[in-house]
């Protein structure tokens, strides 16, 4: 038998269309929840590196949808990790698989059910990494998230992580999103 993972996850890509939404654009892909069944779909599908830069992946606990407005989102926040240009061709794509292995790995203790999801950007100012955790006013769990993330991914000085809280992303659109926590 496969091995089992605690919880079903759904991957999402989105491609930018002038004619449709931002939301029509996010497809939702395909779900599993066994380590060999995420395999499968890892290998198959093209690196974040490879993705036309616009496009993103994310990666969402089954019945959260990798947006602001999904009712495990909507007082949430992220960790923020920006990458410089360069970086597309040393971390992107081992950022993100380790992310997506936390994730299904159930890595952050009891937190773990804080964890939404995850979304990685490639945009030619400099790609994004974000981790998505549901209640941006638990600093306990949000804290212990990036302490853990930061450890996994090796993310040195060089690199700084901030938590940006949905509410204040989602109405400065353009401009630079305060951060809330940092690490
Ligand atoms: P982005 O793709 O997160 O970053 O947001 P980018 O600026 O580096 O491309 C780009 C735009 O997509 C935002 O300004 C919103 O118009 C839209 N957008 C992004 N997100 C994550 C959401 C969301 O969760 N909900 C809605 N309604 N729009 C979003």
């Amino acid at each position: 038998i496969k091995h089992p993972l605690q919880n079903t996850w759904t991957l999402w890509y989105y491609e930018p269309d002038k004619n449709k939404s931002w939301e029509e654009s996010q497809r939702e892909i395909t779900s599993f929840d066994t380590a060999e069944d995420f395999w499968s779909l890892y290998n198959h599908i093209k690196t974040a590196s490879e993705l036309r830069q616009g496009c993103d992946y994310s990666m969402f606990k089954q019945g959260i949808r990798p947006m602001w407005e999904d009712d495990q989102n909507k007082c949430g926040g992220r960790w923020l990790i920006n990458l410089d240009k360069r970086q597309r061709t040393t971390d992107l794509d081992n950022f993100w698989l380790e992310i997506l292995l936390c994730m299904i790995g159930e890595a952050f203790n009891e937190y773990s059910d804080d964890v939404c999801g995850a979304v990685v950007n490639v945009r030619p100012k400099g790609d994004k990494l974000g981790i998505w955790t549901s209640n941006a006013d638990s600093a306990d769990s949000v804290m212990e998230i990036g302490r853990k993330l930061k450890e996994r991914l090796r993310i040195t000085s060089k690199t700084t992580m901030g938590y940006q809280v949905h509410k204040d992303t989602m109405i400065k659109a353009g401009s630079q999103t305060r951060n809330t926590y940092t690490l």
